[in-house]
């Protein structure tokens, strides 16, 4: 899915965390690179630009929050402006002791057809009584199409092939399913080729049927035009939503929905394939993240937070003065551990998902888990006082660890390694690794 649009922000991100320092000049290429790949998804210039110097004003103040460097600061700068400008998340639900009505409007091919199917499928799964009822009399065909793709979902269908009149099936329909459903979607003729037209018919239908909800299924692939199909759509009627489709291969899709969500009509579901199960409810906080490959940002929150490193005092100053033991070594790889499986964890970290390729995290794992057994074979004088690790003694932890000696040797050398970070760094080191 808007898989440039996808691309181009991955890449920014992407150049953002392997630059060598974050400076002005690296915060205009990454505005740039953003403000490419949005215009490039037909996002409005007004709306870029609206969004990237937002980001670049607070990118480049100077008092970043304590404790977040400045990459994620900037990444989730970008995170925020994208999900405000995609509205909020609305809930949709429908009281299930009446049969609710689900009018399904939108221009020729928009593709109400095939979003009535799935969305029967999906409120079913849902558990509701579902009912889809074929109003459109103008498409030769349609009742049959319709038939069709319900039958796969195993989803009741109710139409009338030799009735003219569309509103008089949608009353038939509602009356047919009355009883035994709590939902009853109306799909209705796209013969409008423009908006004025289908606002007119839309009226009409809906002050005879009174649906509960009237839908607009716009076609991703016009890009920033669904404004003004949105906007007129949201002016004509208070009640109602969007929905956008065919955002699989669509490369307007991004522009198509920043676009309509701009018009304050809510978007409420966006469909992405053909298939019956092409259909997701729209969360902007969801489809951003995912846009901009940031995993599950609240379970990194969650999981940091459960995290939060809390060493004593004692251990605290040992660690600031670069006089860490390997006990205190061994404290904090135990703490790593709470993050649940290394691999897991790099997934959900900004960039990581991108970049993990890249890195080996069953590799890393391993390798702690090494470490671990070699402190385990360590005497608490040792792991007091690391300098006693002579040869002998090497010799003696690799029997009892499995972990040969060459390994344990530069693990050595890693420790004091660390050791001079940690010094430097005021014991931040693994906090920040943890981030
Ligand atoms: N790739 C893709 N194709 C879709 C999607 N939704 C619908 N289509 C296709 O778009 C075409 C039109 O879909 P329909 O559901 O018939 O559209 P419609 O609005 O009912 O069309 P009319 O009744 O003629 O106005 C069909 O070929 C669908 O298979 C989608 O999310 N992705
Ligand atoms: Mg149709």
């Amino acid at each position: 899915m808007l898989d440039q649009l996808k691309e181009g922000l991955r890449n920014a991100i992407k150049k953002l965390i392997y630059s060598d320092i974050v400076n002005e000049k690296a915060v205009k290429e990454f505005i740039r690179d953003v403000q490419r790949a949005l215009l490039q998804a037909d996002v409005n210039v007004k709306i870029v630009l609206e969004v990237t110097s937002k980001i670049e004003k607070e990118a480049l103040k100077s008092d970043i929050p304590a404790g977040l460097s400045k990459r994620d600061y900037i990444i989730n700068l970008l995170y925020n402006e994208l999900v405000k400008i995609l509205g909020t998340e609305s809930k949709i639900e429908f009281p299930r002791n009446i049969c609710n009505t689900i009018l399904l409007v939108g221009i020729q091919g928009s593709g109400k057809t095939t979003f009535a199917a799935k969305l029967g499928k999906y409120l079913q799964k849902d558990g509701y009584k579902v009912g889809v009822v074929c109003a459109d009399t103008f498409r030769p065909g349609a009742y049959d199409q319709l038939k069709t793709m319900c039958e796969r979902g195993k989803v009741d269908v109710f139409g009338m092939p030799n009735e003219k009149k569309s509103i008089k099936i949608a009353i038939e329909g509602k009356k047919h399913f009355e009883s035994t459903k709590n939902i009853v979607i109306v799909d209705t003729a796209g013969r409008h080729k423009e908006e004025r037209e289908l606002i007119e018919e839309m009226k009409e239908i809906n002050s005879k049927i009174n649906p509960q909800l009237v839908l607009l299924v716009i076609d991703g692939t016009i890009g920033q035009q669904s404004f003004t199909q949105a906007k007129a759509f949201h002016d004509a009627t208070p009640i109602g939503g969007i929905v956008i489709t065919k955002l699989d291969g669509a490369a307007k899709g991004g522009g198509a929905i920043a676009a309509a969500a701009s018009t304050q009509a809510k978007i409420l579901f966006i469909s992405t394939g053909e298939g019956l199960d092409d259909i997701e409810r729209f969360v902007p906080e969801r489809f951003v993240s995912r846009l901009l490959g940031l995993g599950d940002v609240k379970a990194i929150l969650e999981r940091v937070k459960q995290a939060e490193i809390e060493p004593d005092e004692s251990r605290v100053r040992r660690l600031m003065s670069g006089k860490m033991t390997i006990d205190d070594l061994y404290e904090q790889l135990s703490q790593l551990k709470k993050f649940g499986s290394i691999k897991k964890l790099l997934e959900l970290i900004p960039g990581m998902p991108e970049l993990s390729d890249k890195i080996d995290a069953d590799k890393l794992e391993e390798r702690l888990e090494k470490w671990r057994f070699v402190i385990q074979s360590m005497t608490k004088e040792e792991r007091q006082n690391p300098e006693l690790l002579n040869a002998s003694r090497i010799k003696r932890i690799a029997i009892g660890s499995g972990v040969n000696e060459k390994e344990i040797k530069e693990m050595i050398k890693q420790y004091n390694d660390m050791k001079v970070v940690m010094k430097r760094t005021k014991g931040k080191f693994l906090r920040g690794f943890a981030r």
